[in-house]
């Protein structure tokens, strides 16, 4: 195997931990089983792992539960937590390249953007939620009578955090830093296909000086660990991103079990609105990196394209030709914008899309077919003619207008008749080009989704701008940008895309219980 960018090591003795870390140990699981993580680039195994299931999962829980409710970390000063956590940032930060090749190796993403873009994020990630302990506060409250009050902000205990395969490494941060901030102690179940950085992250928390205790990692599959930590009765807080499937499945089991909150981070389907004034250079230029950065493994890829009729046959042209110049190979090799596929499953599924784009009647303008000798290599992929079928009010039953608001109405016709590849997240690199006339038309055709996670307009006109930022239902809305994500800016899902919120001070309320203390004001009436 090749070492591009990684010094004179062999990529894979760059893999120093493969067991799980429960209590500030390296152990094997209880059933002493592992399972195999694969290189993207070629389908062949590249570790063995130890495979965590209940028993493990029950220890690392046993281990967060101690460290809560008689550990060091809650109960040190919101200041010596912050400053903890920055020296952790310090070690990431060292240890960066490592950690980036890693992430390439188990998930095929590009090393260029690990090293530019995924580390310095988190290590940011990391740092804001340092700089946030020591800022928590509650509020003084002037109660009625003769009564005063206030709140106090406490750490809501044991979190169990399922995160999923295709940011491994800001995932991790996204979720971990802020339940470090409120003074919790946690388990982290991260995705089986991706289960590598994960484990060195640990390892460099425990360098750091965090106690053992508050983080643990044990890897396994959903339905074993992921679905023991989600019933676990010693739970308080599950922080799920993933499917919408699973997400649900997570929800039921935290209310059959104990009722632990839950915050779902879930998928999308983003459109991105481009308006005649738009520069078309620029906006195809965004709509490439929107729709097929990492490979299009991204729950806010902006993969629905509404173009305005004015500019439309120009875009599709040049976004035909944007599509066949991104370089598909590699991710190791720096000239190459998308690396493969995550497995075999993904790849399968994308294709199957592309399939069933061309049965519904789409117009394949470029890519549709799997590239490379060996690995799970997609070609940039665009159709158009992708077709949201008219609303014809005759269509509509009459219940519908008189019953429910109207742009529920309209979800719920148009889920019943869109083209599925409009519909469904393929997180794969498949853009959909549709085109538009009137701003009316496309925030109906934008909100037409089960989903709402983001949204991307291009236009030079602010009042459009202001417009579709009110009226498309989805978390974040990117105006003449797309994934500007910053650590102060919350981040989360509308509708099927899940509630709660990660990254900004909303991440921590997540993992924070509001306590409320009354007092006389003067001597007590008892
Ligand atoms: O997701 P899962 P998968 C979407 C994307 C993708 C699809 C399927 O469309 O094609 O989901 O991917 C754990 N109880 N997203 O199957 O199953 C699992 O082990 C508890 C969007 O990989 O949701 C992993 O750690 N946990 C998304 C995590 O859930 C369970 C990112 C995510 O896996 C479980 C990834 C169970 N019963 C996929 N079953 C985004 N929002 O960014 C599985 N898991």
């Amino acid at each position: 195997m090749e070492n591009h960018g990684a010094g004179s090591l062999k990529l894979e003795d760059q893999i120093k931990f493969t067991k799980l870390f429960i209590n500030g140990e390296f152990v094997d699981s209880v059933s002493g089983k592992t399972f195999k993580t694969y290189d993207p680039r070629t389908g062949e195994a590249i570790a063995d792992v130890a495979e965590g299931d209940a028993a493990d999962v029950d220890l690392a829980v046993k281990a967060a539960r101690e460290a809560f409710d008689h550990g060091r970390w809650p109960r040190i000063t919101a200041h010596e937590r912050g400053r903890l956590m920055n020296k952790f940032a310090d070690l990431v930060e060292q240890h960066a390249d490592e950690l980036a090749v890693l992430d390439s190796l188990d998930a095929g993403k590009l090393l260029s953007s690990g090293k530019a873009i995924d580390l310095p994020h988190c290590i940011h990630i990391l740092r804001y939620y340092a700089g946030a302990a020591d800022k928590i506060h509650g509020e003084t409250l002037k109660l009625g009578g003769e009564y005063q009050g206030y709140t106090l902000l406490e750490p809501i205990g044991v979190v169990g955090h399922i995160i999923p395969w295709n940011f491994p490494s800001t995932m991790f941060f996204l979720k971990v830093s802020p339940a470090l901030a409120a003074g919790c102690t946690m388990v982290i179940k991260p995705a089986e296909q991706t289960p590598l950085s994960a484990l060195y992250y640990a390892h460099l928390a425990k360098q750091a000086g965090i106690p053992d205790g508050v983080i643990n990692v044990v890897n396994g599959f959903g339905a074993t660990a992921g679905a023991t930590l989600s019933s676990h009765m010693n739970v308080d807080k599950i922080s799920f991103t993933g499917s919408t499937e699973t997400g649900r499945k997570v929800m039921e089991a935290a209310a059959k079990s104990n009722l632990k909150t839950v915050s779902l981070e879930l998928g999308g389907k983003s459109p991105l609105i481009i308006f005649d004034d738009a520069d078309v250079d620029m906006a195809v230029a965004l709509a490439r990196v929107a729709t097929f950065f990492n490979k299009a493994e991204i729950c806010v890829a902006g993969s629905r394209v509404y173009v305005q009729e004015g500019i439309y046959d120009e875009f599709v042209e040049k976004a035909a030709e944007a599509a066949k110049s991104w370089k598909t190979g590699d991710p190791f090799d720096p000239t190459v914008q998308q690396g493969p596929q995550i497995d075999k499953s993904q790849f399968e599924k994308v294709l199957r899309y592309v399939e069933l784009g061309k049965q519904e009647g789409a117009t394949l303008v470029t890519g549709g077919k799997a590239c490379g000798e060996k690995g799970f290599y997609i070609e940039p992929t665009i159709f158009t003619d992708v077709k949201v079928k008219p609303c014809m009010a005759t269509q509509r039953p009459t219940f519908m207008y008189l019953f429910l608001p109207s742009t529920l109405a309209s979800d719920a016709f148009h889920l019943q008749e869109d083209m599925k590849i409009f519909q469904d997240e393929i997180f794969g690199p498949v853009m959909s080009l549709m085109k538009f006339k009137t701003i009316e038309e496309v925030i109906d055709k934008a909100n037409s989704t089960k989903y709402g996670l983001a949204a991307g307009v291009v236009t030079k006109d602010l009042n459009i701008a202001n417009r579709i930022s009110r009226s498309v239902r989805a978390g974040t809305i990117w105006i003449n940008c797309y994934f500007a994500f910053d650590p102060g800016c919350p981040f989360g899902g509308f509708k099927m895309s899940g509630f709660g919120r990660d990254l900004g001070m909303h991440a921590v309320e997540k993992y924070m219980q509001v306590k409320s203390v009354v007092t006389p004001l003067y001597s007590s009436p008892w």
